[in-house]
């Protein structure tokens, strides 16, 4: 019957275009087709966030048109993939990006005016989708853009949670957190695959069972959910290949409760079906600490074991020999959040494809790379080994393993050296026995990789030393990047057509090298001209959020100096703020000639704490106080004026960046991995004072010191600082800054007192009092750049000129052909 269903085919092709059109009336009559029939309004009587719907599954189609083929190529290829799992994936809105990405942004705005309506407006309808935190999961979604544009095949995988990061909400300058609910109003942009699920399995024993006489594991489990597919279609730039970012619902399953519905009460056994869906129901707010919570465990091991199934399903379709594995599959670990895919693959390889141990190990220690991203060894995730046991019996007893196997290759290596040993064991003891995720990790991967040189170098010397002088070859690092898709063509249209005008190409959207050609134009008075209409219409763009969001109005003469990122003691939003409070103070009390001197300044801050942070959360309410003092202060007006911006995520940020004069990246040196929001100020032309410290270091080498400002103590005098201790010589200035916050000159003295205890005397760990006047001696500067228009605008030019490795197309080219060993893959126009 091959026959009829080949004709079948052709019939329903020839029904059909081969191509949707993308002429003014072919699009209009699209959106009005699912104004109609998708959104079901009356085409016509439909409003803004209507009209966005209908827009937004015009563009799906397209999308889904160009996804198809991509998949199709894919799989008559069969090219080696790389699958990566990320906990993660902060993606912000959809609509700009990838009609920008398809090429028909133009072409869907002229067809809306025509209708009446206006693109920028409708794509503001759309809400964030915030499946993330903070720079690791912006990361990924940069990532992915840049694995489609470069026509890698790349498989994302992650969790699709129902709740997103909280809304912060300020109340009396109080940080107070809102579910972000965000799939209230649906989501165009993903595909339900009903057909496309697993079941996962959690609790439960293991017994030993003889098949074909040999003895193998059995796990009979105690739960069981299903998890479903939904698609997010990732498109390139400048090509068809669109790839697939494969996000897991839960579902209760079917075959789990069989036994509950016969004995039990039905009512009762429905609604604790609903439990089920728990697993995927909310993100975790907090980046950086691991309570060893039961649902954080059961969300990692739910994500992991779908995506291991639907990888082996998708290999066995069209390979039987496992040995072939290695050869088509890599799967990237984005820290170690899906670390567990050790675990599950060493499973299904032993009990269930019934390989042996030494060909399973084999297999994994080829296709497993990891990168991590912190720099602390309190940010390694540990999990209870109760818990584990409790919760995956199998995987606690395949760590195990695996631990003991490796002790005793250790022990023929370095001999019984029990300190390092212990260090090195994936199992830590103590009163609670721990699981090591960093070590698994590290011990059965290939390649452990950092995010900047010198976060590279730190986890080398610290925190891996002892891994790296046994296996040094494994250490590799790729310096972090970010589209610049995102964050110059879809947030800064403006500089983008400059830049394309000056350059006389596009190219540079797929190929950021070509950037450094502004540099023939740095000194360049007509060019010098129109960066800084750029430069005012975005000011102006954001001076009109502040004044809607605040009612305070700002002076677009003034510096706009912008610190926006996750609230942590050492970002130093707190030195930022102190700061603040010693300019005000200086001003204060300057005669009538020196304030006539004083550059005008317009502080933006801004950044969620993690709901349980204290300090941080301190930090949020002086930032108001301050605010509040200075904003209401007459004598001081125009010239100095604070804004905390509420609820930072990715759509403000891309209001806030190109809106930026200056921008602060203050963390202690040696304690941010890499940082990226530094490369989206810089790539939009936006000057960075910043201490040296993870990728600022070779943003240093790119765009040169003259062109930062650049402050504090280097990552190797750091630790000699905290040494000092108590004879630690602190600036007059910090000092009274300090005092006044204690003395309750903004209020709340009560309350501020142990953010004050935090800093002063012995327990200044982040060394704010240290770097204090270097900072301001790096903000003097920055003033005394800023009043000398024509050399700070050079000095603008140069840095987005520069900004040319920061982009993620660098970071996922190394990464594949360093790390992953993966080709291109690009699918015919
Ligand atoms: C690091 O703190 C880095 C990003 C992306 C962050 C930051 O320095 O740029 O990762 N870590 O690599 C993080 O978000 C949860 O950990």
């Amino acid at each position: 019957d091959f026959g009829e269903r080949k004709g079948q085919a052709e019939r329903m092709l020839g029904l059909m275009d081969v191509f949707l059109k993308n002429d003014p009336i072919s699009l209009q009559k699209d959106i009005l087709h699912h104004v109609e029939y998708t959104v079901a309004r009356s085409r016509f009587s439909f409003d803004d966030f209507e009209a966005y719907q209908a827009l937004a599954h015009s563009v799906r189609d397209r999308l889904i048109e160009r996804w198809h083929d991509t998949l199709i190529h894919f799989k008559k290829e069969d090219p080696k993939r790389v699958y990566f799992l990320s906990l993660e994936f902060l993606m912000g809105r959809s609509l700009s990006n990838i009609v920008i990405n398809l090429g028909i942004r133009d072409q869907f705005a002229d067809a809306l005016s025509q209708l009446g309506f206006d693109f920028e407006v409708l794509a503001e309808q759309e809400g964030d989708a915030c499946l993330g935190n903070g720079g690791l999961a912006r990361l990924s979604a940069c990532q992915m853009d840049s694995l489609a544009t470069l026509d890698y095949p790349a498989v994302g995988y992650g969790l699709r949670y129902q709740y997103g990061l909280f809304r912060q909400v300020i109340v009396d300058g109080f940080q107070h957190e809102q579910p972000d609910y965000w799939l209230n109003f649906g989501n165009p942009w993903e595909i339900e695959r009903v057909h496309i699920t697993y079941p996962v399995k959690f609790y439960g024993t293991v017994t030993d069972e003889f098949l074909n006489g040999e003895k193998c594991k059995v796990w009979v489990p105690g739960e069981m959910v299903e998890a479903v597919a939904y698609d997010n279609p990732i498109p390139g730039y400048g090509t068809r290949n669109t790839i697939n970012l494969r996000l897991w619902a839960a579902k209760p399953s079917d075959q789990h409760d069989m036994e509950s519905f016969n004995t039990g009460d039905y009512v009762d056994a429905v609604v604790n079906r609903q439990r089920a869906e728990s697993i995927s129901s909310i993100l975790y707010p907090d980046d950086r600490s691991y309570q060893g919570k039961e649902l954080r465990l059961k969300q990692q091991y739910f994500f992991v074991s779908a995506s291991v199934q639907d990888i082996f399903r998708r290999f066995k379709d069209t390979h039987k020999k496992f040995d072939e594995f290695p050869e088509k599959v890599a799967l990237q670990l984005n820290d170690t959040h899906p670390s567990l895919a050790i675990a599950e693959v060493m499973r299904v390889l032993l009990d269930e494809e019934h390989l042996s141990w030494h060909r399973a190990w084999d297999i994994i220690c080829k296709i497993f790379s990891f990168t991590t991203h912190t720099v602390s060894p309190e940010g390694l995730e540990k999990i209870p080994v109760d818990l584990l046991g409790n919760l995956l019996p199998r995987h606690l007893q395949i760590i195990y393993d695996i631990n003991f196997n490796f002790v005793e290759e250790l022990k023929k290596m370095i001999g019984l050296d029990y300190d390092r040993l212990t260090r090195m064991s994936i199992v830590e003891e103590g009163a609670v026995k721990n699981i090591r995720m960093a070590n698994l990790s590290v011990i059965c991967s290939h390649t452990v990789n950092g995010v900047s040189r010198l976060h590279s170098e730190l986890l080398r010397t610290k925190l891996f030393k002892d891994f790296y002088d046994l296996w040094p070859h494994k250490f590799q690092y790729k310096t972090n990047g970010v589209t610049q898709r995102r964050w110059i063509v879809v947030s800064n249209p403006s500089l983008c057509a400059l830049i394309s005008k000056w350059l006389g190409t596009e190219a540079w959207i797929r190929d950021i090298d070509l950037l450094i050609g502004l540099r023939d134009y740095a000194t360049n008075a007509e060019l010098h001209q129109e960066w800084k209409m750029v430069k005012k219409v975005n000011k102006i763009r954001l001076a009109e959020y502040i004044e809607a969001m605040s009612g305070l109005k700002v002076s677009l003469d003034a510096m706009f100096d912008v610190q926006t990122k996750r609230i942590h003691e050492y970002k130093r939003q707190l030195l930022n703020i102190l700061g603040i409070i010693h300019r005000y103070d200086c001003i204060k009390n300057m005669d009538k000639n020196d304030r006539k001197k004083v550059v005008p300044r317009v502080c933006i801050i801004g950044g969620k704490a993690a709901p349980g942070y204290e300090i941080a959360k301190k930090i949020i309410k002086l930032c108001h106080v301050v605010a509040e003092r200075i904003n209401n202060d007459n004598d001081i007006g125009d010239l100095l004026k604070l804004v905390f911006i509420p609820d930072y995520n990715v759509s403000v940020a891309e209001m806030v960046i190109p809106g930026a004069d200056l921008s602060q990246h203050l963390s202690t040196a040696g304690h941010e991995a890499s940082g990226t929001g530094s490369m989206k100020f810089l790539m939009n032309g936006c000057l960075l004072l910043a201490t040296a410290d993870g990728s600022t270091i070779e943003m240093v080498e790119e765009i040169g010191q003259d062109n930062m400002f650049l402050f504090g103590a280097k990552a190797h005098e750091v630790v000699a600082l905290r040494k000092k201790g108590p004879t630690l010589k602190v600036p007059l200035q910090f000092s009274r800054v300090v005092r006044m916050i204690r003395d309750g000159h903004f209020g709340f003295e009560d309350y501020f007192k142990s953010l004050c205890d935090k800093i002063e005397g012995t327990s200044d760990y982040f060394l704010l009092g240290a770097d204090f006047m270097s900072y301001l001696e790096a903000q003097a500067a920055a003033d005394k750049a800023f009043v000398d228009e024509e050399r700070w605008t050079k000095m603008s030019i140069l840095s987005a000129a520069g900004s040319g490795r920061f982009s993620s197309d660098r970071t996922i080219q190394e990464y594949a052909e360093n790390t992953w060993d993966i080709q291109p893959c690009r699918c015919p126009f």
